[in-house]
């Protein structure tokens, strides 16, 4: 196969999923151990980030840093889409690459290799071309003028360090707040088209028989566009009018285990994620990290966790549309002051959206406990997606399943205990405890 041809199917292959929760604020019954309670917002930051990272041998968190600004925001072209059935999977030469991927996955139950070992080996971060600054939007005029209901539309207006070239601003659609650059092509009927994962696939396929199967974007298949592969999956924002929409990452660990093996039997050390970590906080590299000019993305995911409320809260904070701008300066947005006063300037005072937010989240806290694909999942990178508009509807959404893993037959998570490798815990209901605490903190004033 032709090496640029290979480089797109990976790129598809190896973009990022989503996660699960529950809502009463004790979560998926059983003991927990550690020194929170899931239903309040713990005040000791450094005392949360010790019981999940530091004494798991993971590197100390510290330091308070500047935060840079990471919009991405996604190109779409026109193009025609078919739909791939399992034999196209099994067949083509091309899907061929695929099917052995998947055998080599991070879906193995006692997952030796992940389909990441690719991402990491032989496929260049897109980060190095990721737009920095606030991007402004707004409607095309098209979507206007012809009456269609497609609000999730819109037309670059304003740039500011934004590299994209002027025919790319022509057409934008989902505006995307957090994962890979350009993961997301406008699909046709309210349906937007995600680069294809093997694994974040199967998790929509197990979902739809499952009790969270009415909290994640409807999956319609898989499908072809110039020729790449594509998940279908409704459109969230098309029903909005003017969607403000907040993405927030769950859980105290953005990693899988496997990444970590992996960087520790053959450790890569990555350039651009160090320019990263540097455009943060200049003091934030190690003497030896400064002398090779770069950092491992363990290294660089547990920096970014403990920066932001990741290890503390169970969640963060990663992007925000609200009006015509999308920010995603949120990389230092940690304790649960800073992480209130970011839900209170995204919700306003209307009491009617905050309400609607907190009955969903307990809904999908509900759904969560009764969720036998939760129980057997160790949910990362996955987020919880706030959609709000003018009309006072307000929706919460599971999306990015890329990283979630199924665990090894026997094995089930509580989703609270604190981590130490090997257990898998990923914190998810911690998260969302916090997160019922943030909006009932906003309630009450
Ligand atoms: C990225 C973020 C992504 C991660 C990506 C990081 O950092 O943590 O979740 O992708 O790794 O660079 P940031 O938010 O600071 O931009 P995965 O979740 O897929 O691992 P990558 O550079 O290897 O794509």
């Amino acid at each position: 196969m032709p090496k640029e041809r290979r480089r797109s199917l990976r790129g598809a292959v190896f973009s990022r999923l989503s996660p699960i929760c529950d809502g009463s604020g004790r979560g998926g019954g059983g003991e927990r151990e550690g020194n929170f309670s899931p239903t309040e917002i713990c005040d000791d930051p450094t005392q949360m980030a010790e019981q999940y990272s530091v004494q798991a041998g993971f590197l100390p968190v510290n330091s308070p840093v500047r935060g840079c600004l990471v919009p991405q925001v996604t190109i779409t072209s026109d193009g025609e889409s078919r739909e791939i059935t399992q034999d196209d999977l099994e067949e083509e030469e091309v899907n061929g690459w695929l099917c052995r991927k998947l055998s080599n996955s991070s879906l193995s139950s006692n997952g030796s290799s992940t389909a990441f070992d690719e991402s990491e080996d032989d496929i260049l971060s897109d980060n190095e071309t990721k737009s920095k600054g606030i991007v402004t939007l707004e409607h095309l005029g098209d979507s206007v003028d012809t009456g269609e209901q497609n609000n999730a539309w819109w037309k670059l207006k304003t740039i500011v360090h934004c590299p994209l070239v002027a025919s790319q601003r022509k057409r934008l659609s989902w505006v995307q707040l957090a994962g890979h650059k350009g993961s997301f092509k406008a699909g046709d009927e309210g349906s937007i088209l995600k680069k294809f994962s093997e694994n974040e696939k199967q998790c929509f396929e197990r979902l739809k028989e499952d009790a969270l199967n009415s909290f994640v974007p409807g999956y319609q298949g898989v499908v072809e566009r110039d020729g790449e592969l594509f998940l279908k999956m409704k459109d969230l924002l098309t029903s909005f009018d003017m969607p403000n929409v907040m993405d927030c990452k769950m859980g105290v660990r953005t990693y899988l285990e496997d990444e970590l093996v992996r960087a520790r039997v053959k450790p890569k050390l990555r350039r651009d994620l160090y320019n990263k970590m540097l455009e943060v906080d200049s003091e934030a590299p190690t003497a030896e990290e400064q002398k090779q000019q770069a950092v491992t993305k363990p290294r660089y995911m547990q920096w970014r966790e403990s920066l932001s409320s990741t290890n503390t809260l169970g969640f963060r904070i990663e992007g925000i549309k609200r009006g015509e701008t999308c920010n995603t300066d949120f990389k230092r947005t940690c304790s649960k002051e800073d992480v209130i006063q970011v839900f209170k300037d995204f919700i306003g005072c209307n009491k009617n959206i905050l309400n609607s937010y907190i009955t969903r989240l307990q809904d999908i806290k509900q759904a969560l406990k009764n969720s036998e694909f939760f129980k057997r999942h160790e949910v990362i990178g996955s987020s919880l997606l706030f959609i709000h508009d003018h009309t006072e509807r307000a929706e919460v959404w599971l999306i990015d399943f890329g990283k979630t893993t199924t665990l090894p037959d026997g094995q089930t998570l509580d989703h609270y205990r604190p981590w130490e490798e090997g257990n898998r815990e990923d914190g998810y209901l911690l998260g969302l405890d916090n997160l019922l605490q943030t909006l009932a903190s906003l309630s009450r004033e």
